[in-house]
């Protein structure tokens, strides 16, 4: 990512959060005078950083902006490639639809879309994700691993794991996975995933990754509907989080754990995702799209595939349901 002078200045004053960062240092460093130092401060402020100017020790920062855009998510991000090229929007219809142009017209592994509002995020199957302003991490990440297309599916459970990993970390415990792509909190959904792909006769040629995270939502602000299924990292915190530094865990986490799927295959990654996992072992009730089947879901396969033994005795291979315990 090309950093400007404003962005590495906002990083500085980010990482020495609360104390002076001297005008004097950062025109030495980078090699500019002060008064250009102020006009990139003015700039920051205008994107809605506060800052407090002290006589004789420099600029502080009081607060930065609770957005998403690079400035935001930079001083978080340790990968090397997924998140470095982010297209960051304020309002868009779907980061899919968005990711979906950009891997046509060509853009690198690891790109990521992201926006502050969807007018359309969609979950599966049509459904809506409902993906208010400001309240959450909606995104999409371009991957293009070079893989078969019956193994895209796995890259749900990367992605799955991978998100578990950032909620883990940023609430102090571990969420639980609901195969194939629900990561849920004491029962209730803080995340949906939805791995869509773009291949030809070779094989994927792209895999869209959309993560939806909720993020500093309080329980009025889901419709009605979604209130008693759905919860924020907020509600389960007990307090507000900063949401770039949790797109950033994410799009950390999915890189380590894409790394682990290329150099060591799906097995490592499947044995973190069944840790988290409430679905394998479990009778549930598995809603597809033509039937339902009750029955023990006794493991998930190397393809991603959830093995079902219904009370008969015959264990269905089930690609695409809705689970439910029962
Ligand atoms: P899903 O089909 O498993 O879940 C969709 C269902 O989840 C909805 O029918 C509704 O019941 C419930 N739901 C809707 N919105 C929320 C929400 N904010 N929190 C909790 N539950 C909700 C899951 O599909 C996949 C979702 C992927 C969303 C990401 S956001 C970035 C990217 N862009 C985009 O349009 N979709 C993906």
């Amino acid at each position: 990512m090309n950093t400007t002078i404003t962005q590495q200045i906002a990083e500085r004053l980010l990482a020495n959060k609360g104390n002076p960062v001297s005008g004097q240092q950062l025109a030495e460093d980078f090699g500019i005078s002060r008064t250009a130092i102020w006009k990139h401060m003015k700039e920051l402020e205008e994107q809605g950083y506060e800052l407090e100017t002290i006589r004789k020790k420099g600029y502080v920062l009081k607060q930065a902006p609770d957005t998403l855009d690079p400035i935001g998510i930079s001083p978080f991000l340790r990968t090397v490639r997924i998140g470095q090229n982010l297209s960051y929007h304020t309002s868009v219809t779907s980061t899919q639809i968005i990711a979906h142009q950009l891997a046509q017209d060509g853009a690198p592994d690891g790109t990521a879309v992201i926006a502050e509002e969807q007018t359309t995020g969609r979950g599966r199957m049509a459904r809506k994700w409902e993906s208010a302003y400001g309240k959450g991490v909606w995104m999409s990440i371009i991957l293009r691993p070079q893989i078969p297309i019956h193994k895209a599916p796995q890259f749900t459970l990367v992605a799955a794991v991978a998100a578990a990993k950032a909620i883990e970390e940023t609430i102090g415990r571990a969420p639980s996975i609901k195969w194939p792509n629900d990561i849920l909190i004491e029962g209730k959904k803080s995340t949906g995933i939805l791995t869509e792909l773009q291949s030809d006769v070779d094989g994927v040629q792209a895999l869209i990754i959309g993560i939806g995270l909720n993020a500093n939502q309080v329980e009025e602000d889901f419709q009605e509907d979604l209130r008693s299924i759905a919860t924020s990292i907020r509600m389960e915190k007990g307090e507000a989080v900063n949401r770039a530094a949790l797109a950033a865990a994410v799009l950390n986490h999915l890189e380590f754990y894409t790394d682990l799927y290329l150099e060591e295959g799906f097995s490592p990654v499947k044995s973190v995702w069944e840790s988290y996992s409430n679905t394998i072992g479990n009778r549930v009730r598995a809603r597809l799209a033509k039937e339902t089947l009750i029955g023990v879901a006794e493991s998930i396969t190397d393809d991603g595939v959830l093995k079902l033994r219904t009370d008969d005795g015959v264990v269905h291979a089930i690609y695409s349901a809705d689970i439910e315990l029962t």
